[in-house]
Parts: C-alpha cells; sequence; structure tokens
C-alpha cells in the first residue's frame, strides 16, 4: 500500500494521475498547504522540502521496510520503475522520456508556478513580473507544441510520465494568459489526455480532498504560503 502526501494542486494532481491509470491501491494522507500542514514536523521527515506530493511505499520491491519519497518527478520515475509502466526500458526510448520529465520539472512548472504566483496572488501587480513569465509560459507552450507535431504523446508513441508531469500545469491555460487555440498540437493533446479514465480518476479525488478546490485562494492560506523564509523549516 501507498501512502500519498496530497493536496490536490498541479503538482499532487501527477501523482494521482500516475496512481489511478496504474491502479495501484493508495491512501491520501491530506496535506492542507493552506493551513500549515506542511510544516508539521511528521512531514517534514518525508518532505524535508515542506512541498508536497510525498509518498511512503509500505510495500517496496526488495523488502526492508517502507520507503520515503518527496519530489513529483523522483515520485513519478520510482512509480514507473516499481510497477514497469509508463516509462520505456528501451536506452533512447528511456532517454527521451526522462529528459521531458526533467524538463518539465526544471522549465514548465517552475515557470508556470511564477505566472501564478504573479498574475493570480501577489498583492501588488508588478507588470514586468507579470509579463516575463506569462512570455516565458508562451515560450514553453511553443516548445510542447512543436514536441507534439509529429507524435501523439511528448515522450513519443505512448501515454507516460512526461505527460502526467505536464498536463496538470497545462490544465489552468487561461489563468496563466494563454490561448490554446494558438498550439494546435498541444491542444489536441490536451483534449486527449484529459478523457482518460485515469485523468478523470485522478481530478475526481481533487474535491473529494478539499471542498474548496477550484475556489480561490483564501488570505489566510496566503499569509501561510507567501513569506516562508528557513525559519519555516526548522522544526
Ligand atoms: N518540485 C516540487 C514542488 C512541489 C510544490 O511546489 N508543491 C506545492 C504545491 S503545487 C506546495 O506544496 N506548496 C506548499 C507551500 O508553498 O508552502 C515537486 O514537484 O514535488
Amino acid at each position: 500500500m501507498i501512502d500519498l502526501y496530497y493536496w490536490p494542486t498541479p503538482n499532487g494532481h501527477k501523482v494521482t494521475m500516475f496512481l489511478e491509470e496504474a491502479g495501484l491501491p493508495y491512501t491520501i494522507k491530506p496535506v492542507n498547504i493552506g493551513k500549515g500542514d506542511q510544516f508539521q514536523a511528521d512531514f517534514l521527515k518525508i518532505a524535508p522540502n515542506n512541498r508536497m506530493p510525498a509518498i511512503v511505499d509500505h510495500d517496496p520491491t526488495g523488502g526492508s521496510g517502507p520507503l520515503s519519497l518527496f519530489e513529483s518527478g523522483a515520485i513519478l520515475l520510482y512509480l514507473a520503475e516499481k510497477t514497469g509502466r509508463f516509462l520505456p526500458t528501451d536506452l533512447r526510448g528511456r532517454a527521451e522520456a526522462l529528459q521531458w520529465l526533467f524538463w518539465q520539472m526544471g522549465g514548465l512548472g517552475p515557470m508556470l508556478g511564477q505566472n501564478h504566483h504573479f498574475s493570480q496572488y501577489a498583492p501588488e501587480k508588478i507588470p514586468y513580473a507579470v509579463t516575463r513569465y506569462v512570455n516565458e509560459t508562451n515560450r514553453l507552450y511553443g516548445v510542447l507544441d512543436r514536441r507534439l507535431a509529429d507524435r501523439d504523446f511528448v515522450a513519443g508513441a505512448d501515454y507516460g510520465i512526461a505527460d502526467m508531469a505536464s498536463y496538470p500545469w497545462i490544465v489552468p491555460w487561461e489563468k496563466q494568459g494563454q490561448n490554446l487555440d494558438e498550439h494546435p498540437n498541444l491542444k489536441r493533446w490536451f483534449l486527449t489526455v484529459a478523457e482518460r479514465a485515469g485523468t478523470k480518476a485522478a481530478y475526481a479525488r481533487a474535491p473529494e480532498v478539499n471542498p474548496d478546490f477550484g475556489k480561490t485562494m483564501s488570505e489566510d492560506a496566503k499569509k501561510v504560503m507567501f513569506g516562508q523564509n528557513a525559519g519555516n523549516t526548522r522544526r
């Protein structure tokens, strides 16, 4: 059994997308990041970066007790290797998939996260910051659109962890100041992934865990989330 430390956000959806696709049994341990659960001492033992998602696999291959992991990309890779699914095993296919997984982790996620911050949450609108991240989002959408021009999925012919990593970050495209019609290959891929049973099952977990899913973040939650420093992890 896998415990998933989760809150319904783009990085959280990546892991429910994998678990639902693979049909792996899992228990959600809610980490309410608007209330500060990410700073609890027990959670920091599993996730020292005070961010979710994280997992504890109570039945890892080879035994030797529970295995805990943080960072959504590392979790997707671990689950792919555990199940032998959603990651090619041949040298070139695997390299291709990992390259796009790391591209998502190092580029698409962080840049779009900053886009959200400066366009949706920042108490003052800083035009330079908004423009920088909306443009960078647009560039990354263009990269993905070109990538998908001659293949069905991000890493090639088969649906896999690079798709699961990227999809949740495209879901809020309107809030990111983007227009999917400008990126027809990306739009086709986006609509295809949205229709998968695993995607629908993953997103169905969101309102179960957070009844306020989809609503504007409260001012109290903003105080918890924005303004952190090293003091928050010294527990
Ligand atoms: N690189 C990390 C990022 C995780 C992350 O930023 N998670 C956010 C939600 S999407 C979080 O836990 N935020 C809590 C906070 O900002 O205090 C990953 O991909 O797992």
